[in-house]
Parts: C-alpha cells; sequence; structure tokens
C-alpha cells in the first residue's frame, strides 16, 4: 500500500530557533530539550518498522525547520519541492531540494506565485487530496496538479476549516479506506467514499496522526481517541507532543515519509 508503507523518512532536529517559531496563539515558547527527547522517541518509532530514517541537523536560521513536511512531498516516482505559502519558511524548501536529489532522480519544483505547503496535502491510495488554506493557493493546487500529472496521480481539492492551519491538522490516513478525522473536518463531505473514525469530542488534537507501515503514531493526551484507535485494530504509539503543539505542529509535519523508486 503505497499510500501508508514506507522504507524511507527525513526528519530535522529542532534547534534553538524553535522559541521563534510561527504559532496561531501563544502559549508560551516549547522547551527545546523536551522537543528533542520527543523527536527521539518519534524517529525510534519509525526507525522500529524497519524504515531507514535520515535525521538531518537543526537549520538555526530557520525556526520552524523542525516540520519538514511542509518542504516537499515525496511520491514513489519522484518529489515535488514545495512553496511556502509562509515567507519565513521558503528556504526551508530549498534547503530540502539536495537533500532529496539524493534519493530520487527526479525532483520538481513548484514555483511562485503559487504556494503549497505539504501539510495540506493527503495521498491515499486512489487520490491526492489537497485543502486550500492561508498557506496554499488554488494557483498552488493547481500547480501541483500538473506535476504529478504525468505520474498518474488524480488532484481533489478540499477546504480546510477556517481557522485550521493545514488540511491535515484535522485529519490522517489510518490505511486504503480509513481516515481519522475531527468531526468539523469530516462534516464537509470530503472524505465521503471512505470510511471515517472520529476524533472525540475535545481531542481535535489528536487528528495529526500518522500511518507509517504497521503503526499508528499519534500525540500522547489523548485517550479516548486512542481506545478509539486501539479498539479499530491499529497498533498505536503515543508520542510527547506539547512542545511541537506549542508551534501548532502534530506527528504528520515532522517527517517527509516515502519509497523513491529509482
Ligand atoms: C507553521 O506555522 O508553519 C509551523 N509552526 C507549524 C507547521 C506544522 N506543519 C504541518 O502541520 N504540516
Amino acid at each position: 500500500m503505497r499510500s501508508y508503507t514506507f522504507t524511507h523518512a527525513i526528519s530535522r532536529l529542532p534547534g534553538r530557533s524553535i522559541t521563534g517559531g510561527l504559532r496561531a496563539v501563544d502559549t508560551g515558547a516549547p522547551d527545546l530539550d523536551r522537543f528533542i527527547a520527543h523527536h527521539a522517541a518519534y524517529v525510534a518509532a519509525l526507525r522500529s518498522t524497519g524504515a531507514e530514517v535520515r535525521v538531518l541537523d537543526a537549520l538555526e536560521a530557520f525556526p520552524d525547520a523542525v516540520f519538514v513536511e511542509d518542504t516537499a512531498l515525496c511520491l514513489p516516482e519522484g518529489a515535488i519541492v514545495m512553496h511556502p505559502g509562509a515567507p519565513t519558511r521558503l528556504g526551508e524548501a530549498a534547503e530540502m531540494r539536495p537533500v532529496l536529489e539524493e534519493f530520487y532522480a527526479d525532483v520538481r519544483q513548484v514555483e511562485a506565485p503559487a504556494t503549497i505547503e505539504g501539510g495540506d496535502i493527503l495521498v491515499t491510495e486512489r487520490e491526492i487530496l489537497v485543502g486550500t488554506s492561508a498557506r496554499t493557493s488554488e494557483a498552488g493546487i493547481a500547480e501541483l496538479a500538473r506535476l504529478v500529472a504525468d505520474w498518474g496521480y488524480k488532484v481533489r481539492t478540499v477546504n480546510t476549516p477556517e481557522g485550521v492551519l493545514h488540511f491535515k491538522t484535522d485529519c490522517s490516513l489510518l490505511d486504503e479506506e480509513t481516515m481519522l478525522a475531527t468531526r468539523r473536518l469530516a462534516a464537509s463531505g470530503c472524505f465521503d467514499g471512505y470510511r471515517v473514525i472520529h476524533v472525540a469530542d475535545g481531542e481535535e488534537a489528536a487528528a495529526n496522526t500518522i500511518r507509517f507501515n504497521d503503526l499508528v503514531l499519534m500525540p500522547a493526551g489523548f485517550p479516548a481517541t486512542r481506545d478509539a484507535l486501539l479498539k479499530a485494530g491499529y497498533d498505536v504509539r503515543e508520542i510527547g507532543n506539547s512542545e511541537a503543539a506549542k508551534l501548532d505542529g502534530g506527528m504528520s509535519c515532522l517527517s517527509l515519509r516515502f519509497s523513491p523508486v529509482r
């Protein structure tokens, strides 16, 4: 299943500059040591599935660089370097390009003025869903659709709920037919034709999980949603996310997940 089985991942260590990371609401500065500990647990969980995980050095010039997902979309056929909608994050995508070129012969680029960030892109077994958001424009989605067309992918535009950073802030893929989603997002009908497990009321921040090979990694602290996932038969690993959450980050943001075909 190409949408959740992966041979590789890329992540990046958080640096001292994370205290300056973007956030919708300031709930205090993230603690670097705690962030590093959570990050190590996250990488260990990815590696425990047998995947090769490249951990890049911190990039102090870019406070949000730990959230590598937003810099690229990695498909088996090639990688697309994003053009982030947050101006302070533009340089992160440029930094990621040479890393992707180590894994892929075909690396493509979304060009300005189109903007798009990886957090708005959900790859399922049958299509690529992209949410419009403050970071991802209609032009960005059109550009992505053009760039992946010859690889045979269908791109469908969906809406990210008002006030939600990215589409995947509110949803994740659990398997070829199942999504985990907040009620506010699922109510839009974007998952019609899929099975949806709703996060528990009051646990909306649990929606950003990742299915990575046999595991579902989810942020710790959301017991009702965890129990629903366990009951549905998923092998769940809870990972501390308190520091990333202060910067509106979750499980998906912390890695690029892929199986390159050379
Ligand atoms: C930002 O606002 O861009 C970062 N503080 C958080 C990015 C989270 N990334 C993601 O959801 N894919």
